[in-house]
């Protein structure tokens, strides 16, 4: 009993030493990490979680307009009468989608992107999803982008069946039923390719063009005719406007850091 406070004491003067040694290390490791021991691991574990690099990215713009100085064609009304579920979603009929040309004579539904100037430049695709809509019978969007590798989730949103029968070139061909409104399939393109088209071979009006693309740069042309190309670099640039129906026109561009420069696109039908 008389030897207990002495333990004690002991045992205290030894923590106090153990705590006094095991300061010294701590305070040398915060130095180094202070000098700049920690900061390289925490990027390096940060680059390894995300699973690549970020994509470079610029401050130039390219943007412009799809005119249409062709003649106007006449709307063509979709018969959807074989399938009643089709024109449920709808209020008022469905027009074509292959040519349809904006009330300021501006032509929409054109894939605009870089063709040429991007060499040696890599873009990590991005980890969010691109969607293909089925709604009412008709693909949403009609035209659209995609980058190499990036996911492509295609929706039934309706109550009938579909089957999204997509045919690239350069990547493996898909042919997926969707019986259920409500179902996603998740599918991805391995190649570029100018364009890749998908059908329904229940509704054969359906289809839809898919941009596929190594890098970001692209651009549909909606309801004022306009496209943007954004974030480039800065750059010598060929760009290519896409139509189904009236092919390809190629203009150049050159942008500097910070520039937006201007391309018209003008298709005559
Ligand atoms: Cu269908």
């Amino acid at each position: 009993m008389r030897r207990e406070p002495q333990y004690t004491w002991m045992f205290l003067a030894g923590v106090l030493v153990a705590i006094g040694c095991g300061s010294r290390p701590q305070d040398a490791a915060a130095t180094s990490q202070e000098q700049g021991g920690a900061k390289p691991v925490r990027l390096a574990q940060a680059t390894e979680g995300s699973g690549v690099a970020p994509a470079p990215a610029g401050s130039g713009t390219i943007r412009g307009t799809v005119k249409f100085s062709g003649a106007q064609p006449a709307a063509t009304h979709i018969k959807m009468d074989a399938d009643p579920q089709c024109q449920l979603q709808h209020k008022e009929p469905v027009s074509k989608q292959d040519v349809v040309v904006n009330p300021n004579g501006t032509l929409q539904h054109v894939f605009v992107y870089v063709k040429s100037g991007l060499e040696g430049q890599t873009f990590a695709p991005p980890a969010d999803a691109v969607v293909l809509n089925q709604h009412g019978c008709m693909y949403q969007p009609h035209v659209m982008g995609i980058q190499v590798g990036q996911p492509l989730e295609i929706v039934n949103g309706d109550a009938t069946l579909h089957n999204v029968n997509c045919k690239p070139a350069n990547s493996k061909p898909f042919n997926i039923a969707q019986p259920v409104q409500g179902m996603k399939s998740k599918k991805q393109f391995t190649a570029q390719e100018i364009m890749v088209k998908c059908a329904c071979n229940v509704h054969p009006w359906m289809a839809a063009y898919v941009g596929v693309l190594p890098h970001p740069y692209f651009s549909v042309s909606g309801e004022d005719g306009g496209f943007s190309l954004n974030r480039l670099p800065a750059g010598d640039y060929t760009v290519e406007a896409w139509h189904e129906r009236f092919g390809t026109q190629t203009k150049t561009a050159h942008v500097g850091d910070g520039e937006t420069a201007s391309v018209d696109f003008d298709f005559s039908g």
